[in-house]
């Protein structure tokens, strides 16, 4: 029997039913609503507001948090699934749902008061309530220790001041989660985007993540309520909790990406004729094509069973750095090589190899940097801190 070329390992038959039925559902709304409009998103540089309805009414929004909170309590593998499959359509999107659920819904629920996750989170899950995550600053994102944003107690408010640098969604969401440094370390705080002193300001001339929204955040005495204050947690382990659970959904993400140029480049090698004779019949581009099956299926082993460990509750947050490195890099340098199988046809946005590129060289930079990862791994083998 032929072997599935994006599959070579049938880690699929590794799947239980439900986890399957997710990603063939999610596959299917990637197929008829993302693909066919996310090229011209991208060059427009448009954000595709249109298809929010349709994924929170898919239960893409939260999908991991409990059903209490109108969400739809999946398993860690499923949210991984999900993310694949958005990101085979376009990185942007997987992107606003790894902000929604992962930096803004996570921390309401974990950090939070009941009455705030009563509040936010079923008006989120709908998409009804958009978020943003604000943690990363003009002077430096890898080091947020180096936090410039504060908070300060007067009486029963909270004046926030600063600025956030790249914060995806933040001119579209509603709330945005602020980290800020307080007298008492750095702690969260949830600041409706219409609070006076809050702005926006988008950011443009991106050439990758065109098709999501990119923005600055000024904090100009904002002031807020101790009500909106998440006290459940102090410190910078606030912050990279909620990042272990996005980086998590990342390290599914690109491998969506991967296949997508991959059987691209699989397709048009076959029917590109040079030399009378397809290109896919050269020992060339077949070694390029073997090598990409070859790290696309060392991811998806990877990532399945770091999935199964989070769901097992034992996932160390290095392991999720390893993933997150392994599987952007595998990624990028697999839509840029199927770019080149493309020829000249390769660098419009008819076929998608390009703007994955483009799109990962955002992905393999957020959420920590490769170089950032690559350093938790020496951190944690040697025992050194080499920040
Ligand atoms: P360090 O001393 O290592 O840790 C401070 C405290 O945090 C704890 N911790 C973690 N907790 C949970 N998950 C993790 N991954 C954690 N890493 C560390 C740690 O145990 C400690 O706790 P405690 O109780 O002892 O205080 O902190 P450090 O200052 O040395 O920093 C280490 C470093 C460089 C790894 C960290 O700063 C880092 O990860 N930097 C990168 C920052 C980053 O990734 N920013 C991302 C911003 S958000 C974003 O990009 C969204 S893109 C969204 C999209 O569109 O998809
Ligand atoms: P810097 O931290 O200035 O890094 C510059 C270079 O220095 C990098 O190559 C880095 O690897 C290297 N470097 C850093 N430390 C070391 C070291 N110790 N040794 C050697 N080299 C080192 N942030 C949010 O908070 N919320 C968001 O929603 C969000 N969305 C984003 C969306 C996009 C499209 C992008 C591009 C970024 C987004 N970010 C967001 C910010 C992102 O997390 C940061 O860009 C990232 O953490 C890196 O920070 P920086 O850009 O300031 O680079």
């Amino acid at each position: 029997m032929a072997l599935n070329p994006a599959d070579l390992f049938d880690v699929r038959s590794m799947l239980s039913e439900e986890e399957r039925m997710i990603q063939d559902s999610v596959a299917r709304f990637v197929d008829e609503k993302v693909i066919p409009i996310i090229g011209d998103c991208f060059d427009q540089g448009r954000f595709p507001k249109e298809l929010i309805p349709e994924i929170a009414a898919m239960g893409l929004l939260g999908s991991s948090l409990p059903e209490k909170y109108g969400c739809a309590g999946l398993n860690g593998v499923s949210y991984g699934l999900i993310c694949q499959e958005l990101e085979r359509g376009d990185s942007g999107i997987r992107s606003f749902v790894s902000v929604q659920s992962s930096l803004c819904m996570y921390p309401i629920y974990a950090y939070g008061t009941e009455e705030q996750r009563m509040q936010y989170l079923p008006g989120m899950a709908r998409g009804e309530i958009l978020g943003c995550f604000g943690l990363t600053e003009p002077q430096g994102g890898s080091d947020p220790a180096n936090m410039k944003t504060n908070a300060k107690r007067d009486g029963d408010d909270w004046v926030i001041n600063g600025a956030k640098m790249w914060i995806t969604n933040g001119n579209v969401a509603h709330i945005a989660i602020v980290w800020a440094q307080t007298e008492d370390g750095i702690q969260g705080f949830i600041v409706p985007t219409t609070t006076l002193g809050f702005s926006a300001q988008e950011i443009h001339k991106k050439m990758s993540l065109r098709a999501s929204v990119t923005s600055a955040l000024f904090f100009d005495n904002v002031r807020v309520s101790d009500a909106q204050r998440l006290p459940n947690v102090k410190g910078l382990k606030g912050p990279l909790g909620c990042l272990t659970q996005a980086r998590y959904g990342i390290t599914w993400g690109p491998i969506g990406a991967a296949i997508s140029s991959y059987t691209t480049a699989l397709e048009y090698s076959k029917s590109r004729i040079l030399f009378n004779k397809p290109i896919a019949s050269t020992q060339a581009v077949q070694l390029k094509l073997a090598d990409m099956a070859r790290r696309i299926t060392l991811a998806q082993l990877l990532v399945l069973q770091l999935g199964r460990l989070k769901d097992a509750g034992n996932m160390q947050p290095a392991q999720v750095s390893m993933a997150k490195w392994n599987n952007c890099r595998m990624a990028l340098d697999i839509s840029r090589e199927a770019r080149d199988i493309l020829g000249g046809a390769g660098i419009t946005t008819e076929y998608s190899p390009i703007r994955h590129a483009l799109n990962l060289e955002s992905v393999i930079t957020y959420e920590g940097t490769e170089t950032v990862h690559q350093l938790v791994i020496g951190r944690e083998v040697t025992g050194i801190n080499a920040f």
